[in-house]
């Protein structure tokens, strides 16, 4: 299974390809519209996501509500493209036309903790324009697209289920009550802040008013659950096929995310082993684990826990009161870009974050069961139970 996407902030649509998903898996244009909604929830977004509406159209590799083997496409188109036609046409525009429009003003002044200033300097632009379209967590509604061909998948072929909450936000208290299971889900996106805990969720808010208030940004952590698969997706064979290894890259590889813990993490780094690993107890037909502190993963493949991964966000870097930078046009102090932006998007970060592992973890299923239609894939994961479940 492969995955890219195509498109700019400001383009006339994004465009997500999923290359090698098996034949018969059953998704539809709303089942991407109703995942692409998820993503628009969250106290603390901006005003785009008022009226960027996110139009799916399945230009692909699907028909009658089924995959058919080829390439799935998704156009999401953007509903801002009217304003930016010129700006951002693909072919060349009258440069006396561009010249007039303060939309076209070149930015200048990159913002601290965005690609603005490296992407300037090695794409050789004078304007931070090119950078910033693909930089764009605009891009993330592509990923959630792609993303749902594979959740779709996970649940049609094992039952599994990806779900995510908020941790915490800026310096909120992180939640450290029990995991939620895929029937939380609808309680958890019903919570401004995609919070499974009403204190938690609280405080959250409070952190976001404040930040708000102040003409500040924040981050916080998520958190993605996978319920429902088998051992042994993954492999010990080398570094670059671990699961978690390819979860961490795919979670970092998602706009502002800056950590990625699988299961404890970094607090598994301070205890004990006696008091970081989960032992095994003799259950019937199987194995109990006292606790899931690894988030079901070892040596690299699923242990048949729930998979439990973190992010961490960074606070978005397009700050209202701006930080302190150089105009790149005059090498003179400035402050840095600022036009309109999110003050937190930590919850649709949840959202993304469950696309990216759904696409990882369907990549090594199918790297392990392999077969060219659904059905094929489920009977050789049942095959593999029956000879699991006879050890
Ligand atoms: C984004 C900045 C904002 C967000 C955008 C991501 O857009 P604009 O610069 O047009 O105000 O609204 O997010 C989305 C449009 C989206 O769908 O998530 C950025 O710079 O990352």
């Amino acid at each position: 299974l492969r995955w890219i996407t195509a498109g700019e902030s400001h383009g006339p649509a994004l465009v997500a390809l999923v290359e090698g998903m098996v034949a018969g898996v059953e998704v539809t244009s709303s089942d991407i519209a109703a995942q692409l909604a998820r993503r628009r929830l969250g106290y603390g977004r901006g005003a785009r996501m008022k009226f960027e509406a996110d139009k799916v159209t399945i230009l692909g590799g699907v028909r009658h509500g089924r995959t058919q083997a080829g390439p799935v496409a998704i156009e999401i188109g953007n509903t801002e493209w009217p304003k930016w036609e010129q700006v951002m046409s693909a072919d060349p525009v009258d440069q006396e036309l561009l010249d007039g429009m303060a939309r076209n003003a070149p930015l200048t002044r990159p913002r601290p903790g965005h690609a603005d200033y490296s992407g300037m300097l090695k794409y050789g632009f004078d304007d931070a324009r090119p950078v910033l379209e693909r930089a764009s967590a605009r891009e993330t509604a592509a990923r959630v697209a792609a993303g749902t061909v594979a959740r779709n998948f996970l649940r049609q072929a094992f039952g599994a289920e990806v779900i995510s909450h908020v941790i915490s936000i800026g310096a909120s208290d992180p939640y450290a009550g029990p995991t939620p299971s895929a029937a939380d889900l609808d309680r958890i996106d019903a919570s401004p802040v995609r919070a499974f805990d009403e204190a938690a969720e609280q405080s959250m808010i409070a952190e976001i008013e404040a930040a708000k208030k102040d003409g500040d940004t924040l981050g916080g952590v998520v958190e993605v659950v996978v319920t429902g698969l088998p051992v042994g997706i993954g492999s010990v064979a080398s570094g670059e096929s671990r699961l978690d290894s390819r979860l961490a890259a795919a979670l970092m590889g998602i706009q502002a995310i800056k950590g990625v813990e699988v299961g404890d993490g970094f607090e598994t780094a301070r205890r004990r082993g006696s008091a970081a690993h989960d032992e095994m107890l003799p259950d019937k037909g199987g194995v109990l684990r006292s606790t899931n502190r690894a988030g079901g993963v070892e040596g690299g493949m699923t242990n048949g826990e729930e998979l439990r991964v973190r992010a961490a966000m960074k606070p978005i870097s397009t700050v209202p009161r701006a930080l302190r930078t150089i105009d790149m046009q005059t090498g003179t102090e400035a402050v840095a870009i600022h036009q309109r932006s999110d003050v937190c998007a930590v919850p649709a970060a949840g959202v993304v974050a469950e696309a990216m592992v759904a696409l990882v973890v369907a990549q090594a299923a199918l790297e392990k069961f392999g077969g060219d239609s659904l059905a094929e894939t489920r009977s050789n994961i049942e095959r593999y139970s029956e000879q699991v479940s006879a050890r």
